[in-house]
């Protein structure tokens, strides 16, 4: 089994239902969620003139390899009516793969750990509330201390 960190986020509709619904999604389909963040309400990064996000993250166990989970996650995306939406633009849910175990993935649709979950606050937020003392294996840091970090250079 690998020890995976989802990072969740929902800016259309009933966020906070989204946001649960994924997760229940998820474990109907066999993945053991084995802890949960808060909710919390972000402001938009990237693109600015959108609504509030509501982000969470999850940690779960699963005996998937990265590529079929992803598809998992994308194909939940699609059930939940997720349509292609545009780089950064508002969606109903995405699921993102942040960390998987200690892996280093750099395929054309698919890098872990996530290329941007260091600088974004919305990521590093809520990941560092379950997993403050996960090391990132490229940085060579904690989430607790990317967050400061982070929070530094804001
Ligand atoms: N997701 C994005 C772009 N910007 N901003 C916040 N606050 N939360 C997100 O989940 C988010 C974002 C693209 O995935
Ligand atoms: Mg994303
Ligand atoms: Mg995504």
């Amino acid at each position: 089994m690998s020890v995976v960190y989802i990072g969740i986020g929902s800016n259309l509709g009933n966020r906070q239902e989204n946001c649960l619904r994924a997760i229940e999604l998820l474990q109907e389909k066999g993945i053991i969620v084995t802890k949960r963040s808060s909710l919390y309400e972000t402001e938009p990064w990237g693109v600015k003139d959108q609504p509030l996000f509501i982000n969470m993250a999850i940690e779960i166990e699963t005996g998937l390899k990265p590529e079929e989970l992803l598809r998992m996650l994308k194909d939940t995306e699609r059930e939940m009516g997720r349509k292609d939406s545009s780089k950064w633009g508002p969606r109903i849910i995405d699921l993102d793969i942040l960390l998987f175990d200690n892996i280093v993935l750099n395929n054309k649709n698919l890098k872990i750990p996530h290329p941007l979950m260091h600088e974004r606050d919305f990521v590093l937020r809520p990941l560092c509330e379950i997993a403050p003392d996960i090391k990132h294996p490229l940085l060579k840091l904690s989430i607790g201390d990317l967050l400061q970090q982070l929070q530094k250079d804001i």
